[in-house]
């Protein structure tokens, strides 16, 4: 298993819509071995295949408290959303930043499992949100994108000031 470099707000690669999954193969098992390593060490509670440069319609989450109840979603849709609900957020891709977003309360989500299978989650809470989160990175959507204009141009100058200093 590998850690794989995260892609970072703004980069265009973000913006790309992810492919639907046609073939669950040992480079897509081996895909989501590598995110969820990359995750669990981020930390992170969830991780979108295009935020590591792979434009394929898969995320890997665990919002569990011991870490240990791993999600893999292959061409997840959301088909149900009801309610609505606030939380803060944060992003892997947009370290540093974090600011209140508004989702659906409840989330019912059909995806694939890695057997090919078709399952399908009813969530609520902070699953719904991170499953909201994720499925908006496979269509080339990022969280910083419901603030104002004004916040994403001072969150792109503090990202570039960040990037000058560690550079
Ligand atoms: O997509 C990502 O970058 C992973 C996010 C997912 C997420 C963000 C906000 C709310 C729910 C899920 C990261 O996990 S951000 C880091 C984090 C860690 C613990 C709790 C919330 C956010
Ligand atoms: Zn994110």
């Amino acid at each position: 298993m590998s850690l794989l470099p995260i892609l970072r707000f703004p980069d265009p690669r973000l913006k790309k819509p992810s492919a639907p999954v046609r073939d669950i193969d040992e480079n897509i098992i081996r895909l989501t071995r590598d995110m969820a390593e990359t995750m669990y060490e981020a930390p992170g509670i969830g991780l979108a295949a295009n935020q590591v440069d792979v434009q394929k319609q898969v995320i890997v989450m665990d919002t569990s408290e011991t870490r240990d109840r791993l999600l893999v979603l292959i061409n997840p849709v959301i088909v149900e959303s009801d309610g609505t609900q606030v939380g803060e957020e944060g992003c892997l891709s947009v370290p540093g930043i974090y600011d209140k977003i508004e989702r659906a309360e409840r989330v019912v989500v059909r995806h694939l499992d890695l057997q090919g299978q078709e399952k399908t989650i009813a969530a609520d809470g902070l699953l719904a949100v991170c499953l909201q989160h994720e499925i908006e990175h496979l269509h080339g959507k990022i969280f910083v994108e419901h603030l104002s204009r004004l916040k994403q141009i001072r969150i792109k100058a503090k990202l570039a000031k960040q990037a000058k200093i560690t550079a």
